[in-house]
């Protein structure tokens, strides 16, 4: 039987709610420092997750909802420079410590690292942005608890291409079948079985109605003791909270049954 080796998670909308009130935030205040009126209101922020990456869904936006805006000779360069000023605002608030892990997240990592489970991180987000937020959020010294951190550009396309979980496995030097994967997008379990990974996903609320077939487990959340999740779909499991055990017990179920 093939054992359970390591778990690879996703940032954003995974480990932290960060999308309403930190990338959307971040995005409204960059626009208004580079003196444009754009709003992402919380709704319009909902359709533009359709598109992964933060450069790729300024492009989006002026694409589909912003036809008027004329457009600067250089595009490409504009959109970089709106975006790096973005991420120096997101990282900001990070390290005001405007956004917390969500429930769960910390207390299975800790488990997971104490069984001596290997860690990665598979991310369409900018590099930065995910050192400031197990900085602030997790850790003083969270980044050096994952082996790999796969985010933003390093690979040619991002999610929903299967790249980025690609490039974390063979970092690893790991098959698919030894790692869990851990979501809460369309987009992101599509990028997790693109590359043969079973995958557990944690819905928000702008992801609760997408679409997530092939799913090992559905959940509200990870769960806590005190605080059980609702499995969303999948088997009934007994537990109330995503435990190193748990993940053992789904992992060995999916090897008997293949
Ligand atoms: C996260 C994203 C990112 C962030 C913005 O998706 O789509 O684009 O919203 O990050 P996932 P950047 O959780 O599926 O990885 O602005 O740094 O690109
Ligand atoms: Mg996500």
């Amino acid at each position: 039987m093939t054992e359970l080796k390591a778990l690879i998670f996703d940032v954003d909308g995974t480990l932290a709610d960060t999308e309403k009130d930190g990338h959307r935030v971040a995005f409204n205040l960059a626009f208004q420092q580079a003196g444009l009126d754009w709003d992402w209101t919380v709704e319009l922020y909902g359709q533009l997750l359709k598109v992964t990456g933060g450069k790729e869904r300024i492009r989006y936006y002026l694409d589909e909802f912003n036809q008027d805006f004329e457009r600067p000779e250089n595009l490409d360069h504009y959109i970089a420079e709106l975006h790096k000023s973005k991420t120096a605002v997101y990282t900001r608030l990070l390290s005001e410590g405007l956004i917390p892990l969500r429930e769960g997240v910390k207390r299975l990592i800790t488990e997971a690292r104490e069984a001596g489970m290997r860690l990665a991180i598979a991310t369409t987000t900018t590099p930065a942005n995910v050192s400031a937020l197990l900085k602030h959020a997790m850790d003083e010294d969270a980044e050096s608890w994952f082996e790999v951190i796969g985010a933003g550009d390093i690979v040619p396309a991002k999610k929903p291409a299967n790249d980025i979980y690609c490039y974390v496995l063979d970092k690893m030097g790991l098959e698919p079948g030894e790692c869990l994967a851990f979501e809460d997008s369309h987009n992101g379990i599509l990028s997790s079985l693109g590359a043969d990974l079973e995958t557990i996903i944690t819905v928000n609320d702008y992801t609760r109605d997408h679409d997530f077939s092939g799913a090992l487990l559905v959940l509200d959340h990870m769960g806590d003791p005190g605080h059980a999740f609702k499995v969303l779909s999948g088997p009934s499991v007994s537990d109330s909270y995503l435990s190193v055990d748990l993940l053992k017990k789904l992992h060995q179920q999916i090897t008997v049954d293949v």
